[in-house]
């Protein structure tokens, strides 16, 4: 039983690096963000930060700076006019312009209060502006946008805050987005898929790529008042698959669609899971536990393509975990048309502070279409 309440939907992270999910988040007891560890059960202040916590926050747990081990970005606001982000390595602030990671991160924002014209921006490390990727929400005489989010705890309605949920269903390497937009002269409001395409105009030059609204999918139109769409991938196939909730006849109700994912490529794609290995209690002896799904491990591959070209991809498990992150519990990374091995697949897993060396793991020449189970065990040396 925990005997303090928390102000927003805490972060699941694993904040000393021993594998088992921590709790992190402001309590009733101090405007300082405190870490619940998990096993003990014990309190501890998380970090020293002069600003207050966003509500509703979107924080995450991934690595940003390329080190296989994952940091702690935040949402904070400093006065109540701004909302910031914070990235800490380490447990001390670190600038978002320096290193060059790969890590990008989206921002989909309303730029009026009533969400009259909508944009998704990108950034990265290395990267110190926002870069938008999504700018056009017409579709023929309707112009559509997020749905905008309202902190109003008296309402009957759930408000769900604007949230892009990410995943690659064409394979092509490429991850693509699955959003709720609304329409800005009727009141109809679905789930559009985002398919990240080349970049076609000058404003996203610099980052090469850009969002696509697919408009016309019928399965997706057909599902009226959505208010979360998310991708699943239902069979194990591989293959993502997408649900969406949408409200029913009261305000409390909700219906849950599931759509299979028809898209029929030749392309490729490798999934990787990555467990804990412990286990909590009535533990076998000499069997080594399979334990669950973690927080913050990082994986990434590289290859190269039919073209002889260098390949890599990223994604890190479970960053987040409060206000309908709906993340999957493994990742599915698309590989594209190229049947290649994969040269080098690697995982990292979170660390304890202090501890120099990175715990991570290379496995060389993977098989497309593979499921991977990683279970780093013991978890303080994963290399054995
Ligand atoms: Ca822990
Ligand atoms: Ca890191
Ligand atoms: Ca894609
Ligand atoms: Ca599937």
């Amino acid at each position: 039983m925990l005997n303090k309440t928390f102000h927003d939907e805490p972060l699941v992270m694993d904040f000393n690096g021993d594998l088992i999910p921590d709790v992190f988040g402001v309590t009733s007891d101090s405007s300082k963000p405190q870490i619940l560890i998990g096993g003990n059960l014990s309190w501890h202040p998380a970090l020293e930060t002069q600003s207050k916590m966003y509500i509703p926050h979107s924080h995450a747990f991934i690595d940003l700076n390329n080190d296989f081990t994952a940091d702690l970005f935040l949402t904070t606001s400093p006065n109540s006019k701004t909302i910031q982000f914070e990235t800490w390595v380490n447990k001390t602030f670190f600038s978002l312009t320096d290193g060059d990671g790969q890590s990008e991160h989206l921002l989909p924002v309303c730029e009026d209060e009533t969400c009259q014209r909508s944009a998704i921006y990108l950034t990265k490390l290395g990267l110190d502006q926002w870069i938008p990727v999504l700018q056009d929400f017409r579709n023929k005489d309707t112009v559509w946008g997020f749905v905008p989010y309202h902190n109003d705890k008296s309402s009957t309605e759930t408000s769900f805050p604007i949230t892009l949920h990410i995943g690659d269903y064409n394979m092509d390497g490429y991850p693509d987005a699955l959003a709720i937009l609304k329409n800005t002269s009727g009141s109809n409001q679905q789930a559009f898929l985002l398919e990240n395409v080349p970049c076609n105009n000058m404003s996203c030059k610099s980052v090469r790529r850009m969002f696509k609204v697919f408009w016309e999918l019928s399965d997706l139109n057909q599902i009226k008042d959505a208010v979360v769409a998310t991708f699943f991938d239902i069979y194990e196939d591989g293959i993502l698959d997408i649900i969406v909730l949408s409200k029913g006849y009261s305000n409390k109700d909700f219906a849950i669609h599931t759509l299979k994912n028809n898209f029929e490529a030749d392309a490729y794609f490798v999934k990787v899971i990555v467990l804990s290995g412990l286990c909590s209690n009535d533990c076998p002896r000499k069997i080594t536990p399979f334990g669950v799904n973690q927080p913050g491990p990082y994986i990434m591959y590289t290859t190269v393509d039919a073209n002889g070209y260098l390949k890599n991809g990223s994604a890190g498990q479970l960053s987040q975990s409060a206000h309908y992150a709906l993340q999957l519990p493994y990742n599915v990374l698309g590989l594209g048309r190229s049947a290649n091995f994969l040269d080098h697949l690697y995982v990292g897993i979170p660390r304890p502070l202090g501890e120099k060396s990175i715990r991570k793991q290379e496995w060389t020449a993977i098989i497309p279409n593979s499921q991977l189970i990683v279970i780093p065990y013991p978890h303080n040396v994963p290399r054995r």
